[in-house]
């Protein structure tokens, strides 16, 4: 049985339980306990704080966890990336005060940077030769400016709204990250065919958020017109009609494009579009 740490509370914690949801896995809602077994998969989840979740893999507390990849770094742990999962997207980013003449990195040389990130910081100013001094702070890194404990900040950014309300400009994006599951080095045999059956499982879910699945009426004159505008997983399906000059056309379209597609499909005399959801699509 593969154990799995994930957060017990915060942001990836609803992202997460939806993903081992849809994957076909449920987990008793109660997270009172610190550890639950799931049904639908031999798997036990263990329920964490995200700092502690790199450790626990690490050590083997867990075999696999789901945590930012911000949390894998900022603990210098060695685990294995296994797949990104798409949500909990951020970026670790440096931001001075709006009104300060900011101009590179070299801004930073001697400058008090208040960050719950100092490992990934550290590694950031060596790499670019700047001495600095960084003051891990647990909480609230955006205030630290204002209230005069820094003259930037190191800090986690999604929207911006924050370091907008605080004065503060976003200057270098330092870290890009995204939640991923991750795992214990060497795992056994067994283990690790259930992490493969686990990751075949959210790689369906992944691949087929933002996609739908079309299907249409096109006049069988304009097939190949058609075909080149969707490229599906191999190409389009087509299904004959009793109508000899007209045929059904079933395709997989990612979201962003899609009305933008079927507005060419339309043009070349396509019918009775009819748009659907994408569960799962497995490759
Ligand atoms: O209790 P526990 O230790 O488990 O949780 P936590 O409080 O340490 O972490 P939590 O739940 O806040 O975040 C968990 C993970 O979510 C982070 O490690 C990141 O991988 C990811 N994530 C994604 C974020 C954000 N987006 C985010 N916006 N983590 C934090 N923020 C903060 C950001 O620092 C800012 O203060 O949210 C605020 C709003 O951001 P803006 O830019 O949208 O205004
Ligand atoms: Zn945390």
């Amino acid at each position: 049985m593969l154990r799995i740490a994930i957060q017990a509370k915060g942001r990836l914690n609803e992202d997460t339980m939806a993903l081992l949801e849809d994957a076909g896995i449920s987990v008793s809602a109660s997270k009172r306990k610190l550890i639950a077994r799931a049904s639908g998969f031999p798997l036990e989840v263990l329920y964490l704080r995200d700092d502690d979740i790199p450790q626990a893999v690490q050590m083997g507390v867990a075999d696999v966890g789901i945590v930012g990849l911000n949390e894998v770094a900022e603990k210098g742990m060695d685990v294995v990336e296994e797949m990104r999962l798409g949500f909990g997207a951020c970026r670790i980013s440096l931001a001075v005060p709006r009104e300060a003449d900011y101009n590179g990195v070299s801004w930073f040389e001697g400058r008090r940077i208040a960050t719950s990130y100092p490992h990934i910081l550290r590694r950031y100013f060596e790499e670019n030769g700047i001495h600095a001094e960084i003051h891990e702070i647990a909480g609230s890194v955006e205030i630290a400016p204002a209230v005069g404990m820094a003259d930037a900040i190191f800090d986690i950014v999604s929207s911006g709204g924050t370091l907008v309300q605080n004065g503060l400009r976003e200057v270098e994006v330092v870290f890009p990250s995204e939640a991923a599951l991750i795992s214990k080095h060497d795992l056994d045999p067994e283990k690790r065919a259930d992490v493969e059956k686990l990751k075949f499982r959210f790689r369906s879910i992944v691949d087929s958020r933002g996609m739908k699945y079309v299907l249409m009426n096109l006049p069988k004159a304009r097939l190949d017109e058609a075909v080149a505008i969707l490229p599906g997983m191999r190409s389009p399906t087509v299904i004959s009609l009793a109508d000899e000059e007209w045929c059904s056309l079933h395709a997989v379209i990612q979201e962003s494009e899609l009305w933008e597609k079927i507005e060419l499909l339309k043009a070349l005399g396509a019918e009775g579009i009819l748009v659907l959801a994408l569960e799962n699509m497995i490759r």
